[in-house]
């Protein structure tokens, strides 16, 4: 039994979204909750049984997979059929589990800091840079609409998705690329179903 943790219009929206894409709305069931937001509204939800309380949160037969990147990429895996995934043995294995890794490791870090104003040179050679992480994702969709040539991946839904939050960074490559994972079904159908989810 698949069940995930959910607050609408949140990191999670993601996943729901994922989920849509891999076919595989009606294998996981859907439990809303609530999570303190940063206008000061919303609570921490004793029905959410995630350790502190976030979203997203899986579980799976009672085992529980948390972080946005670690539940893509083990759902990507779970149902294989959608194609969205790159399975062990492909040559693109390694550089798929990568963009996983530096999404959480870097580029939520980054964006976060630079959203919020704070900065050192620490940060800087710790992390590098918002631009930075432009420069790296242009670099990969130079060769393709998607970051792994002609093929839309959970890799491209987890990285664009910080840009269709907070906004696109006005750079035409980067652009078309958010509107085209944008424009697939996964985003509109979690949209949609926030908007029919929202909480008081
Ligand atoms: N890196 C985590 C971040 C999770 C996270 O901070 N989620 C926010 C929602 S956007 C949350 O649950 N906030 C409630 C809280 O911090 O208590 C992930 O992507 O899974």
């Amino acid at each position: 039994m698949l069940t995930l943790y959910h607050s609408p219009k949140s990191r999670s929206t993601r996943i729901v979204a994922l989920l849509r894409e891999l076919d595989a709305l009606d294998e996981v069931t859907i439990e809303i909750v609530t999570i303190p937001r940063q206008d000061g509204s919303g609570h921490r939800d004793a029905g959410n049984l995630h350790p502190e309380g976030k979203v997203p949160y899986l579980v799976h037969d009672g085992v529980a997979i948390w972080e946005s990147s670690a539940i893509m990429l083990y759902l990507a895996d779970l149902f294989p059929k959608a194609g969205l995934g790159i399975p062990p043995g492909h040559p693109q294995r390694g550089a798929y589990l990568s963009w996983f890794a530096w999404y959480s490791g870097v580029v939520e870090p980054v964006m976060l800091l630079e959203a919020i104003g704070v900065s050192h040179p620490a940060i800087a050679s710790t992390f590098r840079s918002g631009a930075e992480v432009r420069r790296r994702l242009a670099a990969a969709l130079a060769e393709g609409p998607f970051l792994f040539g002609d093929r839309f991946t959970a890799a491209d839904m987890l990285l664009h998705s910080p840009y269709a939050w907070f906004g696109k960074p006005g750079e035409p490559i980067l652009d078309a690329w958010i509107e085209r994972c944008m424009a697939r079904p996964g985003p509109a159908f979690a949209a949609e179903f926030d908007a029919g989810h929202a909480l008081s």
